[in-house]
């Protein structure tokens, strides 16, 4: 896949042209065998659990809601300290890995790959640490080969798929004289594309796991390699997050065992963060999920919502009658409320400045 010119507006804005416009999608984490999927799996539901403004839940040994962290909803939370608190959440799945040659039955083969039909976005987590206690299946470390093998079994399982579907209808035939011209039956075809569940149309993040050496350096010989592979093959770098699973095992026991001070001055004396907040925050923008809050007494909320639906489609993430009978929403922007509030539960400070605002501009 060549990289992808800037120009439309979906390419710079990253924006999920081909994914599902739904509010409960799903991101799966994919990889050879042995490059840390299940441990990062673990390390994002465990981390969860043990936030206290975040109930979590696993819906199945391989699949959970990953709370999405959030400063502005911590906020809300402490300011109203409601008996129920929703915050917004990212669904994970934990698939198991892939090999050369499963798209055609290698190993688990075909069923890894459903898996990977049935999820909206990938964690494509690529090994860039060495130990010899860890088996690799290909031998050795080499990040940009597994690259290949994993984008070449996903590329193969597409092209099976769309041979088995389209192939009857060329897309451009041939007029008598040789010049080309559009196949009428173009335009469905493109159609019946977008609706197929194409595993390379679905939006990717590399997640890089490092030594807990190399991240506390911030610095390792394969990133620039893998930098270099995502960029020609349709990813931005943005897309990459390198991190360690060794890390952030670590902070996690000093934080379970109840060592708070350790974690706190182990972080501080590392200068470096955890980047579990980070893969879930961007895995949750990267499927094209935003969300706003509603705040009460009774509780505070997160709605998820698709990035870029009005008003009334956003209403009728609470019921569906706020769709059908919208008349208007009032909103403010957290930062306003947060500055304007005053410690207080009430809209009432943020109205009278916007009332202050606009007669003084008459
Ligand atoms: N040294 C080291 N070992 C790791 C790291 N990540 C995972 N492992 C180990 O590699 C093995 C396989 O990890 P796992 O998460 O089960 O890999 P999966 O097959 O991709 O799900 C386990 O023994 C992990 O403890 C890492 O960053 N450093
Ligand atoms: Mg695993």
């Amino acid at each position: 896949m060549p990289p992808k010119k800037g120009g439309t507006n979906d390419v710079a804005t990253n924006v999920v042209a081909f994914g599902r416009v739904r509010k409960n999608l799903k991101m799966g984490c994919v990889g050879l065998p042995n490059v840390g999927k299940s441990s990062l799996f673990n390390l994002l539901t465990e981390q969860n659990a043990a936030a206290e403004n975040y109930p979590f839940c696993t819906i199945e040994p391989n699949e959970a809601r990953c709370a999405v962290p959030d400063v502005r909803y911590d906020f809300l939370c402490d300011l109203w300290k409601p008996p129920s608190m929703y915050p917004a959440y990212l669904q994970v799945t934990d698939i198991a890995g892939l090999i050369k040659g499963a798209s055609q039955g290698e190993g688990l083969g075909n069923s890894f790959l459903s898996h990977i039909q049935a999820v909206d976005g990938m964690y494509h987590i690529v090994r860039a640490f060495d130990n010899d206690e860890v088996l690799h299946v290909d031998d050795s470390i080499d990040p940009v080969r597994d690259l290949n093998t994993i984008q070449s079994e996903l590329c193969k399982k597409d092209l099976d798929i769309l041979a088995k579907t389209i192939i009857s209808e060329e897309a451009v035939v041939r007029k008598a004289g040789g010049k080309f011209k559009m196949n009428p039956l173009f335009p469905s075809t493109v159609e019946k594309i977008r609706a197929m569940s194409l595993i390379t149309t679905k939006p990717i993040i590399y997640l890089v796991n490092l030594t807990m050496k190399d991240y506390l350096r911030q610095k390792s010989k394969y990133l620039p390699l893998i930098a270099k592979w995502v960029t020609t093959h349709g990813g931005l770098p943005r897309d990459i997050i390198p991190f360690s699973v060794e890390f952030e095992e670590n902070v996690y026991k000093m934080k379970k065992e109840g060592n708070e001070e350790g974690m706190i001055r182990f972080l501080e004396e590392s200068k470096v963060k955890s980047r579990l907040e980070k893969i879930v925050t961007e895995g949750f923008t990267k499927l094209g999920l935003q969300y706003y809050f509603t705040a009460g007494e009774k509780e505070i909320r997160c709605w998820t919502v698709p990035r870029g639906c009005l008003a009334p489609q956003a209403a009728g993430a609470i019921h569906g009658d706020f769709e059908r009978g919208f008349i208007k929403a009032e909103v403010c922007s957290y930062q306003d409320f947060h500055d304007l509030c005053e410690g207080g539960k009430s809209m009432g400070p943020i109205k009278a400045a916007v009332t202050k605002d606009v007669t003084s501009k008459k």
